[in-house]
């Protein structure tokens, strides 16, 4: 079976749950730029600005991240992934996760069974959006260093105030909870964490461990599969009702990535595999 599958997710952009307070930001307000000309004297205000706010440690990891060119140049790149017809969108994307979609049921039922129980959430729409970002974890891509690129896009003028300058906070909120080091885990190109790509905002809400040690959802499918159930159920899905287009649900999976294209194939895919 063959996935032509790219990182899909916060791509092309989310909507934000925000930190409130933290956006008051001095280097928020003052500084992007469209190369990496000035990159350290933006971390310094950082490091100034958050001291106290984050541990020392927390913020020391900045001194040996760079301005990524690889991400900026991904970034420029992306809505290319994201043109032509909704039935080449769906055929492209959909190729193969069905079936395979229906297997990982099977196999983690317990879990798929104790995520509707707990949020709602039915299997086939977590299968959707599992085999959909990663193939299932398969997809690895040439992952990048997370905690840099959302430094990089954060201090990039393009989508800073919008996305990635709260996603900075976010993450740095992630490994000042000792949750994990995203300084040297690794995610595609906007800095998404995990088989089912969240962000660090988005990690935050819906970390979730269904199989004890921890939370790990690079790792663990049950973990991935509780953790994706509970972002639904926290940004409003309402259980066993139809997730069709033009339903409430609809709205919450519309919030889950703000493609269109990608917002129609994910109910059309769990349909598809609930058959
Ligand atoms: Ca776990």
């Amino acid at each position: 079976m063959k996935f032509r599958c790219t990182f899909l997710s916060a791509a092309a952009g989310l909507g934000l749950v925000l930190a409130p307070a933290l956006f008051t930001s001095e280097a928020y307000a003052a500084f992007c730029y469209n190369d990496g000309s000035r990159f350290n004297e933006w971390k310094k205000v950082i490091k100034k600005e958050y001291r106290g706010k984050f541990k020392a440690s927390t913020l020391k990891k900045l001194d040996q991240v760079n301005y990524s060119t690889r991400v900026i140049k991904l970034d420029r790149n992306n809505k290319k992934s994201f043109k032509g017809t909704f039935e080449s969108f769906y055929k492209r994307r959909s190729a193969g996760v069905a079936p395979l979609a229906r297997k990982k049921i099977k196999q983690y039922k317990q879990y798929f069974d104790k995520a509707e129980r707990d949020f709602g959430v039915p299997a086939e729409l977590i299968a959707a959006i599992w085999g959909l970002e990663t193939a299932f974890g398969t997809y690895k891509g040439k992952p990048l260093p997370i905690l840099e690129s959302v430094a990089t896009l954060a201090y990039d003028c393009r989508r800073s105030e919008s996305l990635f300058f709260p996603e900075f906070i976010a993450a740095l909120t992630v490994i000042d909870n000792g949750y994990i080091d995203l300084h040297t885990a690794r995610g595609a190109w906007a800095g998404e964490i995990g088989q089912t790509q969240f962000l660090a905002s988005r990690y935050l809400q819906a970390r979730t461990d269904y199989d004890g040690g921890g939370v790990d959802v690079f790792n663990s499918a049950p973990d991935v599969i509780g953790s994706t159930a509970k972002w639904f159920a926290v940004n409003g899905w309402q259980p066993g009702a139809d997730y069709s287009e033009g339903t409430a649900n609809f709205q919450v999976i519309m919030k889950w990535n703000r493609a269109t294209l990608y917002q129609k194939t994910i109910p059309k895919l769990a349909k598809e595999i609930s058959g």
